[in-house]
C-alpha cells in the first residue's frame, strides 16, 4: 500500500502550484500526490514534464482525479455531449502518459456533481457502459488504470455501492477498468464498510480515505483498524489517498458543501502536523501484520 493526499488540502480552490505542493506532500511523508486531472489540459507539455521530473526526483507518484462537468458527460442522452466527454477523458489520459501517471480516479462514467434532472438510471447506466468500454481501450494505449469512483446518493444516482460498481465493471469487461471506494461515501451508503471492500475485492485499485465529515483519518469515528484488516484480507496493494476538506469558501467549499471552518482556525503549521499525524495513524492501522 502507498499513501497520498489530494492536492487541495491546504486551500479552498481547485487549483494550486503543483511543484510547491509536490514538495510539501513529500515533506509530510506521503508517497502519492493526487492532482486534478482536468488541469493537465490547461498545462503546457513543458509544465507536465517539469512535474514528472520533480516527482521522480523526490520519489513521489502522481494519481489524477476527475469529476467531469455536465457538458462532458460520457453517459449523456445527447450524442455530441458523449463524444465531447470521451474526447475530454481521452485527452486527459494522453497527458497522463506524458506525466507517467498511471491511475485515473473519479466519476468517469458520467458527470459530477449530478443535478438529478435526468433520473432514467438504466438508460444512463447503459450509455455509461458503452462509453467506458471505449475509454478502456484508450486507457490501455496510455498505460492508465481507470478507477471508477463509487459516490453517495447526493452526488450521483449511478454508482452508489461496491456491488453496483462490480456490476458496471462486469458489463464493461475491460482489464484497464476497476473500482475506487471512498470511506466517506461508503459510510453513507454501505451496510458495512469492510464488507464493501471485500465485495470489490481484486477490483479495488485505489481507496479514498476520510472521516464521515471528511476530516483526516483518526479525527472521527470510522473503524480504521477493521478497514485496514479488510484491505489486508483482499491483499490490497493500491493507493490510499486522503481527500480532506476543512475550509469553507471558494469553489471547493461550494462543491464539497463546507459551511463552517472545520479546521477551527488552525495555522498552516498545525494543518501540516494534523495530516502528518493522520499518516502515521493510517500506516499503523493499515500496514499492521495480521
Ligand atoms: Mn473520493
Amino acid at each position: 500500500m502507498k499513501f497520498g493526499t489530494l492536492y487541495s488540502y491546504w486551500g479552498n480552490a481547485w487549483s494550486c502550484d503543483y511543484l510547491e505542493t509536490a514538495k510539501r506532500v513529500k515533506k509530510v511523508g506521503f508517497d502519492i500526490l493526487e492532482i486534478g486531472a482536468g488541469h493537465l489540459l490547461e498545462m503546457e507539455d513543458s509544465d507536465i514534464i517539469a512535474l514528472k521530473d520533480l516527482a521522480k526526483e523526490i520519489g513521489l507518484t502522481i494519481s489524477c482525479n476527475i469529476g467531469p462537468p455536465k457538458d462532458k458527460d460520457v453517459a449523456s442522452a445527447d450524442p455530441s455531449v458523449r463524444k465531447a466527454g470521451i474526447k475530454f477523458l481521452s485527452d486527459i489520459m494522453k497527458a497522463m502518459k506524458l506525466l507517467e501517471s498511471k491511475v485515473l480516479v473519479g466519476v468517469q462514467y458520467t458527470y459530477w456533481p449530478n443535478d438529478f434532472t435526468d433520473l432514467d438510471k438504466p438508460a444512463i447506466w447503459a450509455r455509461g457502459v458503452e462509453s467506458v468500454k471505449e475509454l478502456g481501450k484508450v486507457a490501455g494505449d496510455c498505460g492508465v488504470k481507470m478507477c471508477l469512483e463509487v459516490v453517495n446518493r447526493f452526488e450521483t444516482h449511478i454508482l452508489n455501492t461496491a456491488e453496483e460498481a462490480n456490476q458496471f465493471c462486469d458489463e464493461v469487461n475491460d482489464p484497464n477498468v476497476g473500482v475506487l471506494l471512498d470511506t466517506f461515501h461508503m459510510n453513507i451508503e454501505e451496510d458495512n464498510i469492510c464488507e464493501a471492500i471485500k465485495t470489490a475485492g481484486s477490483r479495488l485499485w485505489h481507496l479514498h480515505v476520510g472521516e464521515g465529515n471528511r476530516k483526516v483519518p483518526g479525527e472521527g469515528s470510522l473503524p480504521w483498524a477493521e478497514i485496514g484488516q479488510a484491505l489486508r484480507d483482499i491483499n490490497f496493494t493500491g493507493g490510499v489517498v486522503m481527500e480532506p476538506f476543512y475550509y469553507q469558501g471558494g469553489a471547493v467549499g461550494a462543491d464539497i458543501k463546507v459551511w463552517r471552518d472545520l479546521s477551527e482556525g488552525a495555522s498552516p503549521e498545525q494543518m501540516d502536523q494534523r495530516i502528518a499525524d493522520s499518516l502515521v495513524f493510517l500506516r499503523k492501522n493499515f500496514l499492521k501484520e495480521a
